[in-house]
């Protein structure tokens, strides 16, 4: 057998058709129903319309091939996430969307435990030498935001005096044009959405977590799971988490999900296969401590989707996306790992599924150039270079080292 090639397809407002997925090789779609604000209930038959569109590509007589598997994400309303007097309201909410997901015989869901901000980058068209264009954290340019364009209170004491300096020459030397596009980069909103975060709302927003700390978004993620989880157990669905990107604390926010002890924490509080991870490399590596092949050996029992994605480190933080197969994940290592980790189950589970993996993010090259993307990170292209990349990767591991 063989991992199961996913792709992320964001619905009919995507500019990649079904059509570029086939070709780019994947069968599995990863999908969620964006149009949807966060913390409603995602009726059955909207759910079943789009697993139509992707099974049928709008009416067409021969079905696509591809089958809508995973769902990413179900996202958690910041109710959940803050622990408000509403918050189980909207697990109810939650946990009724599993039931609908079910219903239509879709069982893998991804989420995330992000206050306010899903992924983070500073720069959305960092060009490479060869033309190509990625995504890029530095992280001056992120306290120049915090404390120069936010100005969020308090914000100068968490960063050592030498950062704050070299912040505040990236902020002089920066046009007003260049500024604007800082804070359109670092509050894009959700994936799969348009719309960007203005700067008040998310101040209100910040404002909303001043009490809460790392111990208590941790506790306000242990009473989430502890209710959805039995539940998704009888329902067949098996939940994964997706880790923080970065895995460090931002704008004081707390973050809980970065690092393999929160991973081993939050499985081993609420323990059950439906208490899941999504494995993501790319969101993890940004920490030279988060041993990733590691991780994979000792928690890849718990893994339900993986995210193939590489970076490199550069200095005090920053980094940005590099080729699938170059930066400083090593690939192969994880790789190695995780067929070993799909081995393991075919021989020991007897409904074994393979792992859903897809390429997370690719360049923006060649063709992807021309293209307005509305979707920063998920160009055609560099991600079914991506795909090609780990797919021939783990056909070479298959053959020569894992027979
Ligand atoms: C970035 C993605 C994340 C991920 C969510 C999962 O491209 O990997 O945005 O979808 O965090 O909930």
């Amino acid at each position: 057998m063989s991992l199961l090639q996913s792709w992320r397809w964001y619905g009919a407002q995507d500019p990649v058709t079904l059509n570029d997925v086939r070709q780019a090789g994947a069968h599995i779609v990863v999908n969620a129903l964006h149009e949807i604000p966060v913390g409603e209930i995602w009726p059955i038959e909207a759910i079943k319309q789009r697993q139509k569109l992707i099974e049928w590509d709008d009416g067409s007589s021969q079905p696509t091939g591809l089958k809508w598997s995973v769902v990413e994400s179900v996202n958690v309303h910041e109710s959940i996430k803050r622990g408000d007097s509403d918050r189980d309201v909207y697990i109810e909410y939650y946990i009724e969307t599993l039931r609908h997901l079910s219903q239509c015989g879709i069982y893998t869901v991804c989420y995330n435990f992000m206050p306010v901000l899903d992924w983070t980058r500073t720069d959305l068209e960092y060009k490479m030498l060869d033309g190509s264009c990625a995504l890029r954290y530095d992280a001056t340019a992120l306290v120049a935001f915090d404390l120069f364009i936010l100005r969020r209170e308090g914000a100068e004491r968490e960063y050592p005096e030498e950062i704050v300096i070299k912040a505040r020459q990236l902020f002089d030397s920066m046009s007003s044009d260049e500024r604007d596009l800082l804070q359109r980069n670092i509050l894009a909103g959700l994936p799969g959405t348009k719309d960007t975060l203005g700067i008040d709302t998310f101040r209100n927003a910040l404002k909303a977590y001043r009490d809460i700390d790392r111990q208590q978004l941790k506790n306000n993620l242990i009473f989430f799971l502890e209710k959805v989880i039995p539940i998704a157990e009888t329902l067949g669905i098996k939940m994964c988490i997706h880790p923080d990107d970065p895995p460090f604390q931002l704008f004081g926010l707390p973050r809980v999900v970065s690092t393999e002890e929160d991973l081993r924490f939050l499985t081993s509080q609420v323990d059950s296969a439906s208490n899941g991870i999504t494995f993501c490399t790319g969101s993890l590596a940004p920490n030279p401590d988060n041993d990733l092949a590691g991780m994979v050996e000792r928690l890849g029992s718990k893994f339900h989707f993986v995210h193939l994605r590489n970076i490199q480190r550069q200095e005090e933080g920053s980094f940005y996306e590099s080729d699938h197969l170059d930066g400083s994940v090593d690939m192969y290592a994880v790789m190695k790992a995780i067929v070993q980790e799909d081995q393991r189950r075919e021989q020991t589970e007897t409904n074994y599924i393979g792992i859903p993996f897809r390429p997370d993010h690719g360049h923006q090259m060649l063709d992807d150039l021309q293209q307005s993307l509305p979707f920063p990170g998920y160009s055609a292209i560099g991600r079914l270079r991506g795909l090609a990349e780990l797919r021939g990767l783990e056909l070479g591991i298959r053959k020569s080292i894992l027979k």
